[in-house]
Formats: C-alpha cells, structure tokens, sequence
C-alpha cells in the first residue's frame, strides 16, 4: 500500500473475476473504493483492464452481498451468527453422514474457487474430511477435456501448452472470444492489444467460429464452422499433414510414440471427405494445414467451444497433435509449456517421468459416468439426489457455484436440490442455487482478502509470481474462505462444538510437512513456521518451487516478480511413467470411432451457442450497477435471412425449444445479426434471474432467459464427462404462435 496523501491509499490488486488476473491500482479515500485502474507496473498485465475489473468496487458495496450467516427455518431464511450456524452445520451434517454414510454427502466447487488463494488451498482439506467419492464441479462444464489430454500426453492434467503470443506470426482460435471473455486456460490479459502486435509483425490471427465474434472481427482471416464439428476439420489437417509429408514433430520428436497409430485413424478423414460436416471448404482445410506446417512460429489454440461439445476431448487431442507433428509444440513463437513459481505438479522432483494420470477409477452410482481428476460429471448431481437407493447424495456443500443456472437442465437441479436433508453453501449471495441451502456461509469480499493465483500462473502467456495484501481487513467477525473451509472439515471429521481455526491450520501445516523427506520438513518449518494460513502454504510452495523464491520477495515487489518469457521444457515437463508422450491413448483411438459414425450426420435446421459478453460473468455479476446497465444483453442473435424466413424480426419475441422437446420452450427477444453462420442462433448462459427467494435486487429487474433450461444434462463428452453446452439442434417460431396455441 502507498500513501498518496492522508486521506488516499493506493493499492494493488489482482483482479479475480476472469483468468486474465489483471493487476489493479485500488484507490481509496475514507474507507471508499474511490477509483480501480489497472496496474501500469503489473509485471503481467501492464496497465490492462476491463469493464469487470473497476466492477470491483459495484461487487464490494453492494448491499445484496451476504455479510450475515443465514440459516433457514420454517422455510425462511434467518440471520444467524458464525457460531450458530456451525452448530447448526454440525448438527445435520453429522446427522446424515451418521444415518447414510460418507457418499451421500456431495460437495460442488464452482468458477470463483479458482481464483480464491484460501478456496484452492484448503478445499482440498474438506474433500478429504468429507470422504466421498460425490465430488462435482464446474470443470465438467468447462475444460475438462483439456485436462484429460494433457494428463494423457503429458502424464499432468495441469500441463496445458499455451500460444506463445509473444513472438507467433501465425494463430488460429477456434472456439474461443479472448475480445470478450479475456481468454481461458490461457492467461493473456489485453489480448487484443497482444494480437495488434502479432499483426504488426505481419502475422497473421485466423478464427474460426460459427459467429464472426468480436476476436473474429479482429482476424485477418474467419471461417464460419458448423457447431460441434471441430473435430472434423482438425482431422481433415492432420490428413493433410501426413498426406502432404509435412510431419516434421521438431523438439517433440526424440519422445513421442504411436506415430504410425495416429497415421492410420486420421485416414478416413480427407479434407473432402469432413468438408460438409464441418461447413469449411476442402481447399480451406488444405491450405490452413499447409500454413501451419511450413509456418516457422505458428500455433493453433482451441477453447470452449472446442471443449463443451459431443466430441470435447477428440477436438483438444487434435489440437494438440497439430500443434506437435508441425513442430510447434514446445517451440518459441508455438505452444509453450509455462513454468509457474508455486503450486504447479509439473515443476516438482527431477522430471522428466512421474506417475502419469489414471481416468475411471470408479464411476457414478445413477449413469455409470467414469471418475476423472477425482471428480464426477456436474450433470449427474441431479440424478445423483433424485434417484432413489442406498447410496443416493442426501447432503450437499457448495462453495462458489451456481450450477441451477450454469449446468445443464437446471430445472431438475433445482426440484432435486429442494429434496435434500441438508444443504450449506459458501457464497457471498443468495442466488438460484444457494436459496435451496439450510444455511448459507458468507464468502469475504475479494477485496477483503489477500490473493496469489494458485493455477492461473501454470497457464500464463508470460512467467511471474505476484501478490496482493488485502485492501480492507475483515468486518468483526468474519472469517476468511479458508477459516471457514477448516471448520466444515472439521465437522465433516466429527468435531463436536467451537473449533479454533488457528489450531485446525497448524494441524494441516503440520500434515504438510509430512509429506516431505524430513530434512526439508525442518527447513521449511523453520522458515514458514512463523507465518500462518494460505500465505504459509505459499511461502513454503514458492520456496519448494522452481525459482526458489520466497513470500517476503514476492510481497516486496508491487508489481509482481517477472520471471521471464515462456521457453522450452521438454522433456523436463513430462510426468508421464515412462517419460514419453503418447501420441495415440487407445481411449482417444477408440473415441475416434465416435466421430467417425457421425461423419455423415446432416445438420439441423437451426443449432444453439452461447457467448460471453465483456459486462456479464457466468451467471453472478448481473446485480452490479455498472455493469447491469445500456441494452438488454440475453438477446438470441439470428441472422436476417433466418428470421425472414421464419418471420421473426428485430426486437420481436421468439419462441425457442430443444428439438423434439416442446415443453423447453423459452421466449426471449430477437436481435438480427450477420455475424450469426446461417442455421446458427446464439443466447449467452448464466441468464434466468426470476427464480422465487432469492436476494439479487437489481439482477432480478432484468432477469432473461436461462439457455441451460433448455439443454440435455445427459449429453456429455464421455470421456472428460464435460456437459455438451454448444451446438444443440433448436426450434424457433415467432413467439406469436405460442399465444396463439394457448388460447
Ligand atoms: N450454456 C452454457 N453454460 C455454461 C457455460 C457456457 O459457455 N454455456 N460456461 C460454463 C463455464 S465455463 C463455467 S466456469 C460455469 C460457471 O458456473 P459456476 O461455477 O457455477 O459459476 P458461476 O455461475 O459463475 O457462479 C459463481 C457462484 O460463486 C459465487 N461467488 C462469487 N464470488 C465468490 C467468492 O469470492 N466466494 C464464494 N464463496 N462465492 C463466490 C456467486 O455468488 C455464484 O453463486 O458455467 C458454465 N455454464
Ligand atoms: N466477459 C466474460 N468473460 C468471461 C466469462 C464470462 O462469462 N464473461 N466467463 C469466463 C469463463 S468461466 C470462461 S471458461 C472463459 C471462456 O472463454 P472463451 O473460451 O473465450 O469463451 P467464449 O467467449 O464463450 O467463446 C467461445 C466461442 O466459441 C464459439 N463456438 C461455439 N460453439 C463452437 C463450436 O462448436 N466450434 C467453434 N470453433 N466455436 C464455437 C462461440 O461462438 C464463441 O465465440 O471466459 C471467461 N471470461
Ligand atoms: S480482464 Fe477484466 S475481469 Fe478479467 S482480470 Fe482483467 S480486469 Fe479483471
Ligand atoms: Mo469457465
């Protein structure tokens, strides 16, 4: 913190609404957030920031955010304080685990976990207490499959390749709006700025996109794609690739097996052949593998919308493949492998080899859906609670999540939710998901918590190590996230009554240590002993870590420390058993198979995306005012030439079912776009405020439509479990016709 005058402090701040972690200068005057920038000397972001970041200070007043424990009773919802709704937790909690064993509790984490220091450390802590194998998250909706082909290539699901924007002259995005979303699993705040500078060194940016989005607007290059049929087209390259002898895997080579494998499964897919599945011209296909093949720096780089679709892992695998078998992976100016300075599983021990991944260890009780990273499919918590029997989940924690919103087929959720024993949430609202709780535990503002990013700098376009103090202290009375965490382990282990948390954090440093050769145990304890919470975990993570560092250095540097552009680290990275990669898992191979029946499938009339709008968040920012204000934006885009045809027009209301599914049916607000594929319509998620119970004021004056009412919690990936969000076949009519067969 600096003092510009008596009355104003400057501090800074990582901003932790979205993965671009942006480094922000927080000003403050009498106790009031009086102005939010972004940080010029952040050594990752440089000064970036976006309309969310100086939402900040909305996010800190606003007076919707719980500051009270609540607990239910007689259906109402009661302020209550810490002690008495630990008790209260205690109390039912045990009450199930005693009547209906460990699994019938569930946990869900969701989006914000991952950008909370005190969630990422000590979550963990209460899975373990916990004991069940009925572990969701907001992963399945999301990256999962990224990570299952990087636990399978690399032997560590967090070994994710990023573009190496720095010095690539060629990039292409598909499925990805870093313009709006500010990038995903893949730290790159200002990437439009970074993409300016890519053209400005006559590189070139393609994207590929079935709506010419706001990154496509910026391209040199934009082909529409038909919704889920990425795949295809990456076959068709990898075709070309080997067909035009342009296999050339560079720095990867001396450690890749299954060449000859991967040969003969892409065979089936020439570029005419996935042509019209996926609604790129044979040629197109041809001349982009072409171009990424003789480009010396060049990278491709897929997203969400690679990754929530029915072939989500195929798609990532793909990716990767190109990426590699051109030479590019783990190349400067391809996709680099970043170093982080604590916490990443990639940088301990020797390297070189570990112990690989495991997927399906077990599977869900109702659907069979295989285990991976430890966690089940999202999308089966539903069926999970509703089905009847023995091991049926009766209790659930969630911790910053709201899946009746973000998951699919949030309606059953929902229902499912309301026949619980017990439910407690840790959130800073009382939204959707958390009204269906017993007692509801109030997160901390953020800007009431001190920060480091625990998985972000794994995933940064740049290496760095930075911090951030908290900019308030904690009203009286209110723990951190992580103290909060301890207690309900504690519970879930079977404490009776008041918990010292300090206690409970020396017993886990102590188990720490444990898991270290004794040497180091007492080095560690000699130097991070004096600390206490997640920053001891951090101390002794940065100095466990590759650089060595220490907290008090990290802290010391406002900025953050910069360490550096992303290099080489092949074989090092590799944590594989036998320290190679594996070009061709047979669990891919055979999913392979998957996508090959579907190769003649003919298109729908009209097919559902999403997409994400710079002022929006998820389902959780909607009731913050500088954001909540200007149009309306859960609008369905249609292009003009699909509306004329079914007569819907600009402003008018559409009705929009599932195929085959009338009783889905939403009415939401037209807004003609050409940027829309034809054939394409597109409704942003997290939308649908107008649920009864809840307290989110502003949110709920303009609810909109929840996208996800209208999806199949069935659908999946099945082999990362991710939930299938994108490319669903739709009906639409004027939403006249839906009045009229009313009355
Ligand atoms: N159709 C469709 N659905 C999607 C997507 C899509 O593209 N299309 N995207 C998916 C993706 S990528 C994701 S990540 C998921 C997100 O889905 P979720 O992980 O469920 O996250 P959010 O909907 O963002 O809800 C965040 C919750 O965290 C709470 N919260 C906010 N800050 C804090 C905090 O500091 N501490 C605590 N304890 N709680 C906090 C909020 O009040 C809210 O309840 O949505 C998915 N859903
Ligand atoms: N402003 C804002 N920022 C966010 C979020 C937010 O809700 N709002 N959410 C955050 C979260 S949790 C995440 S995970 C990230 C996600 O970050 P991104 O991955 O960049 O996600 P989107 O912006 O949804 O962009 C996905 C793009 O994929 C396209 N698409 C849809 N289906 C397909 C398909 O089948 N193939 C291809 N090639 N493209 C397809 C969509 O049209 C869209 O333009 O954003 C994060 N940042
Ligand atoms: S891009 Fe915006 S929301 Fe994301 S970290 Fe930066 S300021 Fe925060
Ligand atoms: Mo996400």
């Amino acid at each position: 913190m600096t003092e510009t005058s008596p009355a104003i402090s400057t501090h800074h701040r990582i901003c932790p609404l979205c993965e671009a972690c942006c480094g922000l200068e927080i000003q403050v005057s009498e106790g009031r957030v009086t102005r939010v920038r972004g940080h010029d000397e952040d050594v990752l972001s440089r000064g970036y920031i976006c309309p969310k970041g100086a939402a900040l200070k909305d996010l800190h007043e606003d007076p919707d955010r719980l500051r009270q424990p609540l607990i239910k009773r007689n259906g109402q919802f009661e302020p209550a304080t810490w002690e008495e709704a630990y008790a209260e937790i205690e109390l039912r909690l045990q009450a199930v685990q005693a009547r209906h064993g460990r699994t019938s509790v569930a946990a869900v984490a969701g989006n914000p976990s991952a950008h909370k220091i005190g969630l990422m450390l000590y979550y963990p802590r209460l899975l373990k207490a916990l004991g069940t194998r009925n572990i969701f998250s907001a992963a399945t909706l999301d990256q999962m499959p990224r990570h299952v082909v990087s636990g399978l290539l690399y032997g560590h699901w967090m070994s994710v390749p990023v573009p190496d924007i720095a010095h690539t002259d060629w990039l292409l995005v598909l499925g990805a709006n870093p313009v709006a979303s500010n990038g995903s699993m893949w730290t790159v705040p200002d990437f439009r700025g970074k993409a300016k500078a890519l053209q400005a060194r006559g590189g070139r940016l393609i994207v590929i996109d079935p709506r010419r989005s706001e990154t496509a607007a910026l391209a040199d290059e934009h082909h529409f794609i038909r919704p889920g049929a990425d795949t295809f087209l990456l076959l068709g390259m990898l075709h070309t690739v080997f067909e035009q002898g342009l296999v050339r895997p560079g720095a990867a080579a001396d450690w890749i097996d299954g060449l000859d494998s991967v040969r003969k499964a892409v065979q089936p897919f020439p570029p005419h052949a996935v042509a019209a599945r996926c609604g790129i011209p044979a040629e197109t296909i041809v001349r982009l593998a072409t171009e990424l093949a003789t480009t010396p720096r060049a990278v491709l780089y897929g997203r969400i919308g690679t990754c929530t679709q029915d072939f989500g892992s195929l798609s990532t695998w793909l990716i990767d493949l190109l990426n590699l078998l051109t030479g590019h992976l783990d190349q400067i100016g391809g996709a680099l492998f970043p170093k982080a300075a604590a916490f990443a599983a990639n940088t301990v021990g020797a390297g070189g080899r570990g112990r690989g991944v495991a997927l399906g260890r077990y599977a869900s009780r109702v659907s069979a859906a295989p285990e991976v990273m430890g966690e089940l499919p999202i999308a089966c918590l539903a069926e999970e609670i509703d089905t009847p029997g023995e091991q049926a989940v009766r209790a659930l924690i969630t911790i910053a999540t709201n899946p009746v919103l973000s998951a699919p087929n949030g309606e059953r959720l929902s229902k499912a939710l309301g026949q619980l024993d017990f439910m407690v949430s840790l959130d800073i609202y009382l939204n959707e998901t958390t009204r269906h709780a017993d007692v509801i535990l109030p997160a901390p503002s953020p800007l009431e918590d001190l920060h480091y990013d625990v998985p972000f700098p794994q995933l940064s376009w740049r290496n760095h190590a930075r911090y951030s103090a908290p900019v308030f202290s904690r009203p009286a009375g209110q723990p951190a996230e992580w103290e909060s965490l301890l207690r309900l382990a504690a519970i879930a282990q079977g404490a009776q009554g008041p918990q010292d948390s300090a206690v409970l954090d020396e017993q886990l440093f102590a188990d720490e240590l444990k898991r270290l050769p004794p040497d180091l145990a007492d080095a560690a304890r000699t130097a991070s002993g004096h600390l206490k919470g997640p920053d001891r975990l951090l101390d002794l993570a940065l100095r466990l870590g590759p650089y060595q560092l220490d907290l008090a250095q990290v802290q010391a540097a406002p900025g953050g420390l910069d360490l550096g552009e992303l290099q080489p680290r092949l074989p090092e990275l590799l944590r594989t058993a036998d320290g190679r990669i594996p070009l061709a898992p047979a669990v891919l191979l055979q999913d392979l198979q998957r996508a090959h029946a579907a190769l003649a499938e003919a298109p729908p009339d009209f097919m559902l995306i999403g997409r994400r709008d710079v002022r929006s968040n998820n389902s959780w920012m909607h009731n913050l005012p500088i954001l909540a204000k200007g149009p309306q934006r859960c609008t369905l885009l249609v292009h003009p030439e699909d509306a004329r045809r079914l007569g819907l027009s600009e402003g008018g209301q559409a009705r929009l079912s599932r195929s085959g599914q009338p009783d889905t049916a939403l009415q939401v607000p037209v807004q003609l776009s050409a940027a829309m594929m034809p054939g394409v319509v597109s409704l942003p998620h997290g939308w649908g405020h107008d649920h009864a119970g809840t307290r989110l004021s502003l949110a709920s004056e303009r609810p909109g439509v929840n996208l996800n009412a209208l999806l199949d919690e069935q659908r999946r990936d099945p082999l990362s479990g991710n939930s299938v969000l994108s490319g669903v076949a739709v009906t639409l009519t004027p939403a006249e016709s839906m009045i009229r067969r009313s009355s």
